[in-house]
């Protein structure tokens, strides 16, 4: 299996099982002098985690994050940083049901057809447990993108099932297991995904990206644009069926008057194009939403085939999330924060002495 890394200039590999005995991952390209210590993790491994709440995945793993290298005395050193999460909470047994099956709607089939062979733990390697370590990696691309840039890259959950926000409010993204900007309907949700839980059956959702402070000018034309490796980086994220920058699929029935974003000298008057232009960033926030399938692990049988070739009926044990885009708005900053740094970085190899040229919307 390849394909394992992404970026070109702050690289990231991912490597490591869901029920194998560690997940990691090695940064290659970060700056050095950056501080940074393992209780930085914290927070944000926390925020995507399972067992944190009743609406997530109950499986327990305290992801504790260990810095093999790259690190001197508490900053980095440019060299390649190594970071290690060991398993501790497998429950293998509960997969000895599809060890010879394939789940509908999940990846077991697609990987058995292409590698012949597979780790049926826990879905091995295409679990969403993968993405802890995009997680922890972001946390240095957040760091450094707040510290050299004041870039804040932050995100919420937009809609889960039929349900939409009522009211927006920052401040109650983080105060919810959801990151659902309307306090008042928490409650609701609340509701919604116990009954959810008790019919066996899963839902999708909605997430928007939002990153502010990204100044003009990163972004490569033409294969290097910023909205195609952000929209790249978003739909790698386990589930993923939908990407959009800016007003996305709505620009269909829009018109060019409506959909420009007019400028005046003291700024935009509106931010169709999510902060992006040409590839390359505007100055205004960079904005993105994915959309996350319903969960394919799910009690409700299901048709499938077996590898003797015969029909079958699939019912999925283990401790699986109702909804995987509850625990998904920490995925979707990390992917955003890990293509921003990277191209903060190409950016400086190649126009660092551009310098501002003329106007400079704010
Ligand atoms: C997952 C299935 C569950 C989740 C897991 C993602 O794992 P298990 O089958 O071992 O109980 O708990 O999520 C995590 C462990 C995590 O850290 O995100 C899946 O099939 O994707």
């Amino acid at each position: 299996m390849s394909s394992n890394s992404f970026g070109k200039l702050f690289t990231v590999t991912t490597f490591g099982e869901s029920h194998g005995p560690a997940i990691g991952c090695v940064i290659d390209g970060c700056p050095p002098g950056l501080p940074i210590g393992t209780e930085e993790f914290r927070q944000d491994l926390d925020r995507r985690a399972t067992g944190r709440s009743r609406y997530t995945s109950q499986r327990h793993e305290a992801d504790e994050v260990e810095i093999l290298s790259g690190v001197y005395e508490g900053q980095t050193t440019g060299t390649p940083i190594a970071l290690l999460i060991r398993n501790t909470d497998q429950r293998s047994k509960d997969y000895g049901g599809i060890v010879s099956t394939f789940r509908p709607g999940h990846a077991d089939y697609t990987y058995w057809q292409k590698y012949g062979i597979r780790d049926p733990r826990g879905g091995g390697r295409s679990s969403a447990r993968e993405t802890t370590m995009r997680v922890a990696a972001a946390v240095i691309a957040k760091k450094w993108l707040a510290e050299r840039h004041g870039v804040h890259v932050r995100g919420y959950l937009a809609q889960m099932g039929e349900v939409t926000p009522d009211a927006f409010d920052w401040n109650a993204v983080e105060q919810n297991p959801f990151f659902w900007p309307d306090a008042e309907q928490v409650p609701a949700l609340e509701a919604y995904v116990n009954a959810l839980r008790k019919s066996g059956d899963s839902v999708g959702a909605r997430v928007n990206v939002v990153a502010d402070g990204v100044p003009p000018g990163w972004g490569e034309p033409i294969y290097g644009k910023l909205d195609g490796d952000l929209a790249s980086a978003l739909m790698s994220i386990n589930a993923v069926k939908g990407v959009e920058i800016g007003d996305g699929f709505a620009a269909v029935s829009q018109r060019g008057s409506q959909h420009r974003d007019e400028m005046y000298l003291d700024g935009f008057t509106s931010n169709h194009a999510g902060g992006i232009l040409g590839g390359i960033s505007t100055g205004q926030a960079v904005t993105a939403s994915i959309v996350l399938k319903p969960t394919s692990s799910i009690l409700i049988p299901g048709h499938s085939v077996n590898l003797a070739g015969e029909p079958v009926e699939v019912v999925t044990k283990g401790r699986h999330d109702p909804c995987v885009g509850i625990r998904a708005t920490p995925i979707a900053e990390a992917m955003m924060a890990m293509v921003l740094m990277d191209h903060a970085l190409r950016h400086r190899a190649q126009c660092a002495d551009v310098g501002v040229v003329g106007p400079r919307i704010p």
